[in-house]
């Protein structure tokens, strides 16, 4: 299991010294957010180049929304997800963070076509990750969909949704990845949906029981992360949470937690 941090969660004034930060706390990888990827890229390489640490993801950063009621919308996330999903080969990453949809449905019911609107919207998101699973195929990076919790999303909240769809999809260009905040909101065992999922499963965001770091809230890690060993899990876990200050002091002893439990 490789540990990974989000861009922004590290201290230091410029890209390069966020990077050197993360080496010296010791992560092996950082995500990337996906907003203008393309014109980072060069910033990006040329920080990579000074370090070890590698780029584990790129977070979404993408305009429009794969369940918008406009096609143009549609279109846009599916151009966006694309373009990040080059950039991700091109770094070395595992692949692009998706969410379908934040918030609430977009769609019309349309029945008797569909016998509902999450139908609808079930077909629509297979039809637009099959194209989009060819193309990470193509490329060498995968789609990573993100269940959220109720609060941020209607549509897909808990593992068993996402691996249902992919699944159904059948691309080897389509993946799932879990992050602990949202599972701890919306799965009766965190443990018991990483060992179900764990054949579709490549990417991992960690965070506490309130969103802070690893070791700062109530989450029990252990049984979960032993499913994951047993399971030899070995793809990135980044964490995307709240740190508080002092930043580098308390980095380093949620590292120093993670990696004991980790083993
Ligand atoms: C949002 O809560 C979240 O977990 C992000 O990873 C979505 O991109
Ligand atoms: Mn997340």
């Amino acid at each position: 299991m490789k540990l990974a941090i989000q861009e922004n969660l590290l201290p230091g004034a410029t890209l390069q010294e966020k990077l050197a930060a993360a080496e010296r706390l010791g992560f092996d990888g950082v995500e990337f957010w996906g907003h203008d990827i393309e014109g980072r890229l060069p910033e990006i390489r040329a920080a990579l180049s000074t370090v070890r640490v590698k780029a584990s993801t790129i977070c979404s950063g993408y305009r429009g929304d794969l369940l918008s009621a406009s096609r143009e919308e549609r279109l846009r996330a599916v151009e966006d997800i694309k373009v990040r999903l080059k950039a991700a080969a091109e770094l070395g990453a595992v692949g692009v963070i998706v969410v379908p949809t934040f918030g609430g449905p977009k769609l019309p019911d349309l029945w008797p076509l569909y016998p509902s609107v999450r139908e609808l919207e079930q077909a629509l998101l297979v039809a637009e990750l099959r194209e989009l699973g060819k193309f990470a195929e193509d490329v060498g990076a995968y789609v990573l969909l993100e269940p959220l919790n109720r609060y941020e999303t209607h549509f897909l909240n808990r593992l068993e949704q996402a691996t249902s769809i992919i699944e159904e999809v059948g691309s080897k260009g389509v993946a799932l990845m879990a992050d602990f905040f949202h599972m701890n909101i919306e799965e009766a065992s965190i443990a018991e949906a990483l060992r179900r999922a764990l054949k579709h499963l490549r990417h991992l965001h960690l965070a506490d029981s309130n969103r802070w770091l690893p070791g700062f809230g109530h989450t029990d890690f252990r049984e979960p992360f032993r499913v994951l060993k047993e399971g030899g899990y070995a793809h990135y876990m980044a964490l995307e949470c709240h740190v508080p200050e002092p930043r580098e002091e308390n980095l380093a002893r949620s590292v120093k937690y993670l990696r004991g439990l980790i083993g």
